[in-house]
């Protein structure tokens, strides 16, 4: 049997609308191909969709967390804030849908639950929830890197007798807060955004914390007309910037997460004078400047003491002050995260903090949790304990490749990918910012552009050249998996008191392996451009 031989509801089916997949449906369509794409949710947007809840936002400039690829786009929408709120992200995803006329090959409210590769005519076979089955010659994953909620379970759990929420489940009806006594579980991005809006309405709150984060005051603004004009008037410029630098990111605006050291100094030859002056003049961000932290563990804690001396100077109380410091990680290791008036919020009498580090959650009773040294009472439980990385999402998937194997079986000791976009053993099937690529380690937008058009043309190129079957050649793969590990050896993300999702070392069993490729944009495009100009190597064409 041939491709020929079977009804292809698709050339490409989609797996996602987030932004991958939406920008894949868009370029996809450009080059004539006939694309649909699956998503679980009831609207588009991913991450934007499913992470309502009070606080979200997002800490890369709004101007650089968009799309470059439509000067009149870019020139149109109006961003009003310099961190741009959640419901404004997915308004301009609803946007693109509309604008684009995306929504016509659009199939919301139906996960993808099996993906399975017929080798009788190399096809891919897409099961849903809703019981449907859909064909199409190419399967493009654009499943998300932050889009498997983990969810942990402590005894007595399905007894509470409360509301049980997780942060990126937030219902779309929200949550009753106003007067209730509610706890947060975690202290990543998510937790330090949702913990001071919380706290604003909750009777009391109470926060739950197993490991201290680094973050820095956003210092977000509502972005005033003339600096929009200003940026506008040289958008192009920027968005070159964007796509040539490490992080995709051009530092226009606000605080710039991934851009630090700023300074030529070195904390291990500073005074303490100069490390005064440098909290004086940078406060939370006096850790950050200095050039010897990202490779040297001593000048490293030495940094990290000055952020603690901040928290000290910022929240009142010396016991939470201590319990809120982080000990015993380096700076750099976990995702950096950016707040508004988090260290503040535990000055309020009505918000309290239990160190996970010194007690530990016993159960959750039909009232509350309790804990091995006290019991807290609770109506709502809000769950900001993260997701099973750039790999969850996949693995939840049933996808079969050649001869019946199973992804989540060949990655049980981690992912093996080609570029992050090719697997072995799965032909024609391609991974958007999947593991091995940069990322969740460059602003999504511009790096979708890149990498998603790279994937967009190379489907163009099989069905162009008349070739069946594009897959992953295996030595190829495990270079570019050494290569990934390469690079990521010797810096914060790996160093061996580091546990972090990044490693996949919130989520128990998961195997330690660095996911995302730290060598930065340029690199990586430049290497998936060599791939392309010598005609896709490293893949098997068929
Ligand atoms: O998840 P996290 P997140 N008992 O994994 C704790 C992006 N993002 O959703 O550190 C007690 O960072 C866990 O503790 P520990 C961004 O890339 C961006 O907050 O494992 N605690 C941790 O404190 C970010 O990095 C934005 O010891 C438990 C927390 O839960 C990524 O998403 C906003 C626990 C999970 O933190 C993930 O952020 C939001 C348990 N059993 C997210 N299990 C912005 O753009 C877990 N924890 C601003």
């Amino acid at each position: 049997m041939t491709t020929s031989d079977v009804t292809l509801d698709a050339d490409v089916i989609v797996v996602g609308a987030g932004m991958s997949g939406l920008y894949a449906l868009k370029v996809l369509r450009d080059r004539g191909l006939r694309t649909i794409v699956l998503e679980k949710a009831p609207g588009v947007g991913g991450t934007w969709y499913w992470n309502r809840y009070p606080g979200a936002r997002c800490d890369i400039p709004s101007l650089e967390y968009s799309f470059g690829f439509d000067p009149e786009l870019e020139q149109e929408w109006v961003w009003t804030e310099h961190f741009a709120s959640q419901p404004e992200i997915e308004a301009y995803l609803n946007h693109m849908a509309d604008r684009y006329d995306l929504r016509r090959d659009i199939r919301c409210s139906d996960g993808v639950t099996a993906a399975t590769y017929d080798e009788t005519t190399d096809t891919w076979l897409f099961e849903t929830e809703a019981g449907k089955r859909l064909r199409s010659r190419f399967a493009v994953m654009a499943t998300g890197g932050l889009s498997a909620p983990y969810t942990p379970s402590w005894p007595g759990m399905d007894s509470f007798a409360g509301t049980v929420v997780q942060t990126s489940l937030w219902p779309e009806e929200g949550v009753e807060i106003e007067g209730k006594r509610v706890g947060v579980v975690g202290t990543g991005s998510s937790g330090i955004q949702v913990i001071p809006e919380l706290a604003k309405v909750a009777e009391h709150l109470t926060v739950f914390q197993r490991t201290p984060a680094f973050t820095w005051p956003s210092q977000n603004q509502p972005l005033t007309d003339e600096e929009q004009t200003a940026i506008k008037a040289r958008y192009r410029e920027l968005r070159e910037e964007q796509y040539a630098s490490f992080s995709a990111t051009a530092g226009t605006t606000g605080a710039v997460i991934f851009t630090f050291p700023t300074d030529d100094r070195r904390i291990l030859d500073s005074t303490p004078e100069e490390r005064e002056a440098a909290i004086e003049e940078h406060g939370f961000s006096a850790c950050r400047i200095w050039s010897d932290t990202a490779g040297d563990l001593d000048a490293n804690e030495m940094a990290v003491e000055l952020f603690r001396e901040m928290i000290r100077r910022t929240v009142r109380d010396p016991e939470t002050a201590e319990a809120l410091s982080p000990r015993g990680y380096p700076l750099g290791c976990k995702r950096p995260v950016l707040d508004t008036g988090y260290f503040e919020t535990f000055n309020r009498d009505d918000v309290s903090l239990v160190d996970l580090r010194r007690e530990t959650i016993e159960e959750v009773t039909p009232e509350g949790i309790r804990t091995s040294e006290r019991f807290v009472p609770l109506d709502v439980l809000v769950l900001a304990t993260g997701f099973d990385a750039m790999t969850g999402a996949l693995t939840r998937i049933d996808v079969r490749g050649r001869d019946g194997r199973l992804l989540r079986d060949d990655w049980a000791d981690g992912p093996r990918t080609y570029l992050g976009i090719g697997v072995e053993g799965y032909p024609n099937l391609f991974v958007c910012v999947g593991p091995g690529s940069p990322g969740v380690l460059a602003t999504y937008p511009p790096q979708i552009e890149l990498q998603v058009g790279w994937i967009a043309d190379f489907v163009q190129y099989l069905v162009e050249h008349g070739l069946h079957s594009a897959e992953a050649d295996a030595a190829a793969q495990e270079a570019w998996c050494a290569h990934v590990n390469q690079v990521a050896e010797g810096t914060m993300f790996t160093a061996a008191s580091c546990n972090s999702w990044y490693l996949g070392a919130n989520i128990e069993g998961k195997p330690r392996v660095f996911l995302p490729y730290v060598g930065g944009i340029p690199a990586y495009m430049a290497r998936c451009n060599e791939v392309a100009d010598h005609g896709y190597e490293g893949f098997v064409l068929t």
